[in-house]
């Protein structure tokens, strides 16, 4: 007994000394979340937040990123962070919209003209007030803007595609929410609910003729390998918003606070940075390839979308003189 006693409790004393204050609860856990693929822009960011994080704080925090959502599945994340299983994502306007309307106005089709725009818009009061209510009604706090990139259509065979009449049947995939069926179908094309990681098989073996991403996610994802045409809709400059879980962000000291923004606002430069600048490359990468690429009627479309969404719900649901404030934001 006395022998076995002996090594046991050295064992123990060891172990426990390995492992450290990591493992003795003492660093704020940091789950991250996202449907991103490893190669694109948005899930490296999340390697320079934790990297920089690390840097200003060390050992305090214990950043674990999980992409391809493979912890929550697309969309989920605001749900995940409300009930605590989650603490950060990059959320999407479409999953905020779906609890405070005025962010649905960020899904509308041509609203935001560039990436210009987006960020005079999301870095200032319009942003601020957009922030303040995801703070209040979803228990959200956003950290940094992100622009995801302009969102063009991908079709897996080659078609005319001047005016919004040219995708008339044209099996256009969306991700899985009312509100992305709802620009899809804006466009003219017939809207179908697919999430991210089918999207590959599903315009290789034609389960869907076309979907809409920025350029170098179709890189990242590789879907340019299964594409035949992008048409040049330009029909979304999309955002994405780096968020913490409200109840983490208020069980930090005001330094790690400022820190954790810091980093985050470090990611969000990283992120926006290679996207613009890769943006400018892809088309002829892309030609090189064999891939068509074309401009359609932009004019045409803006205009059947504009009054779709002008139509609707959505806009009912705006805050009033939302739409004019962004409209003149510069
Ligand atoms: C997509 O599924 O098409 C989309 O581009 C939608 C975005 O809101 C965002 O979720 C994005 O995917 C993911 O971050 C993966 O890039």
């Amino acid at each position: 007994m006395r022998r076995l006693f002996l090594p046991l409790s050295l064992l123990l004393f060891l172990g426990l000394n390995l492992m450290g204050p990591a493992h003795a609860g003492s660093r704020v856990l940091l789950r991250v979340s996202t449907p991103a693929v490893s190669d694109d822009w948005h899930a490296k960011m999340w390697t320079v937040f934790k990297e920089s994080l690390d840097k200003q704080a060390p050992g305090e925090f214990d950043v674990q990123i999980h992409l391809n959502g493979t912890l929550f599945r697309q969309g989920a994340e605001p749900t995940a962070m409300a009930r605590g299983n989650l603490e950060m994502a990059s959320v999407s306007a479409f999953d905020l919209a779906r609890q405070v309307p005025d962010f649905s106005i960020l899904t509308a089709g041509y609203v935001i003209r560039d990436p210009k725009h987006q960020q005079a818009v999301l870095n200032g009061p319009i942003g601020e007030s957009l922030y303040r209510q995801a703070s209040e009604r979803m228990g959200l706090h956003v950290l940094a803007p992100l622009y995801l990139g302009t969102r063009q259509l991908g079709l897996r065979s080659t078609r005319k595609v001047q005016t919004p009449a040219d995708l008339q049947g044209v099996k256009l995939r969306m991700p899985s929410s009312k509100e992305w069926l709802f620009l899809g179908n804006a466009l003219g094309a017939s809207a179908m609910p697919l999430s991210l990681g089918e999207v590959y098989m599903g315009l290789k073996t034609g389960t869907i003729d076309a979907e809409d991403n920025p350029l170098p996610t179709l890189r990242a994802t590789k879907f340019n390998e299964v594409l035949a045409q992008i048409v040049l809709t330009q029909h979304l400059v999309d955002s994405l918003f780096i968020t913490l879980a409200d109840k983490t962000w208020q069980g930090l000291s005001p330094t790690q606070q400022t820190k954790v923004r810091d980093a985050a606002q470090a990611a969000a430069r990283f992120n926006n940075e290679h996207r613009l600048q890769e943006e400018t490359q892809l088309l002829e990468a892309f030609k090189k390839q064999g891939l068509a690429v074309t401009t359609p009627d932009v004019a045409a479309f803006r205009q059947k979308v504009q009054a779709t969404y002008s139509h609707s719900d959505y806009a009912r649901s705006w805050s009033v003189g939302l739409l004019d404030r962004i409209q003149a934001a510069q």
